[in-house]
């Protein structure tokens, strides 16, 4: 009960702000206008939530204030100017610990929200699958807990006009609401566990059935849905807005030479993507990592291409799926302003194309790297072959690389990289016991 009314306060908070203040803290090596595009990207988050951004501060720094986060000269500016916008929330770029949040809502007398929680309530705004929702929650929680005392003052204010609880039955109710929404993460975990078996299991049936997968992933906003959309004709949401899609979707395709593939358009990547969600959000974008092949998107109408490629690579790389190999998809060239972009990311990345996922431009030569790259796609595989199968080893032999045989029975068991060609062969032989390195 107490906690259902918390969630109503913490949600309720936000939503009924309309105009928001932005401050970017820079430090001495890196320059304001880097800054400056951190805080677009971050005014892009306020309107795709529905805030609208009626003024943007930056302060360098060469220490930040572990009590305030920035300095109280600049904080007293920052008041001064919010108050004269009119602004209902002031938003920090950079993530704020409790502490410095509590003070600098005392100081500014507004309140302050950091980009960490902007992401959150984005994603619990567009939260469409009970997945979803159970992810987002269990960030929610996460974020709240070492929140709550400023939760609290807020809620006092509110309920009680003012007059606030008496200090003592304050910290008996956030002991209280610890240990419930500490109760919560355990039954939240439980429930995302179920799911992320069910995915386990689906993820088994992909592989079974030899179907190589590619999944679609990038940036927000790069383009992903609507190149699923364009090749399968597939019903998923394209917006203008970040984080459209909160979730994955797959859908079986065609290579002009025959071959079925299954794409899977995934949740999109964002700079200094917050811990609490990477860990929430782990089951969904984790699908990545078992796939095949990424088609990995980049908006090269975006100034900001380069970085966000880099990004791209680096929450690949904490998802464990920095091996996979990957095709460098430049998306949106029909609306490149900065052509020598494409020649930078050529140079630094191998096999690249340009596409225009709107128009459909440059298809064609997408899909014929999707073969190539095919090709030189292996499986390590255990199979349990009959000996009256022996002809298949052969084959193994011949087209892949077989690399142990041992006699059992009538069967033989092998460990081998199986190409994509010969993978349909194989399926009715895999030794479920065995590895499946997918
Ligand atoms: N000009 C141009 N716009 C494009 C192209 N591809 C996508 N867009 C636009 O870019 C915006 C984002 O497209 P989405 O497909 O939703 O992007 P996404 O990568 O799925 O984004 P998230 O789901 O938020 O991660 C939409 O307004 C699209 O119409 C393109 O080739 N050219
Ligand atoms: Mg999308």
């Amino acid at each position: 009960m107490q906690q259902e009314h918390q969630d109503q306060f913490a949600e309720a908070e936000l939503k009924q702000f309309k105009t928001a203040l932005l401050i970017g803290a820079y430090a001495s090596g890196t320059t304001v206008k880097e800054c400056e595009e951190h805080l677009d990207e971050l005014g892009r988050l306020c309107s795709t939530y529905g805030l609208e951004v009626v003024g943007e501060i930056t302060a360098p720094y060469k220490k930040l204030d572990a009590g305030h986060y920035i300095g109280t000269g600049k904080i007293e500016e920052v008041k001064k100017i919010a108050e004269e916008i009119k602004a209902d929330v002031v938003i920090f770029d950079d993530e704020i610990s409790p502490k410095q949040q509590r003070n600098l809502e005392k100081m500014l007398n507004k309140p302050v929200i950091d980009r960490t929680e902007l992401i959150i309530e984005v994603f619990a705004q567009r939260a469409q699958t009970r997945e979803a929702r159970l992810q987002i929650e269990l960030a929610k929680v996460r974020y709240q807990l070492p929140r709550l005392r400023r939760l609290w003052t807020h809620l006092s204010r509110q309920v009680s006009g003012g007059k606030g609880f008496s200090k003592g039955e304050g910290e008996k109710q956030i002991e209280i609401d610890r240990r419930l929404l500490k109760q919560r993460v355990t039954k939240l975990q439980r429930e995302l566990q179920v799911i992320r078996d069910q995915r386990q299991t689906q993820r088994a049936k992909r592989l079974r059935s030899g179907i190589p997968t590619f999944a679609i992933v990038g940036y927000t906003n790069a383009g992903k849905s609507t190149l699923l959309k364009a090749l399968t004709q597939a019903d998923v949401l394209v917006e203008d807005k970040l984080f459209a899609t909160l979730d994955t979707k797959t859908r079986k395709f065609q290579l002009p030479n025959g071959q079925e593939i299954l794409l899977i358009d995934t949740v999109g990547f964002i700079r200094k993507i917050p811990h609490t969600l990477v860990a929430a959000f782990r089951g969904t974008l984790e699908e990545s990592v078992y796939t095949d092949i990424l088609l990995v998107l980049v908006d090269v109408s975006s100034p900001n291409a380069e970085e966000q490629l880099e990004e791209t690579h680096t929450v690949l790389k904490e998802l464990n799926a920095g091996d996979k190999p990957v095709i460098t998809v430049l998306n949106k060239i029909d609306a490149v302003e900065d052509p020598g972009i494409m020649q930078r990311l050529r140079l630094q990345y191998t096999k690249t194309v340009q596409i225009s996922a709107l128009n459909g431009t440059g298809f064609d030569e997408m899909m014929e790297l999707m073969e190539k790259e095919l090709k030189n796609l292996r499986q390590t595989l255990t199979l349990r072959i009959p000996q009256s199968h022996y002809n298949l080893i052969s084959e193994l032999q011949s087209q892949g690389h077989v690399e142990s045989i041992d006699y059992e029975d009538n069967d033989i068991l092998v460990v081998a990289d199986v190409p994509t060609h010969l993978i349909h062969k194989v399926t009715s032989f895999i030794d479920e016991g065995g590895d499946e390195n997918s």
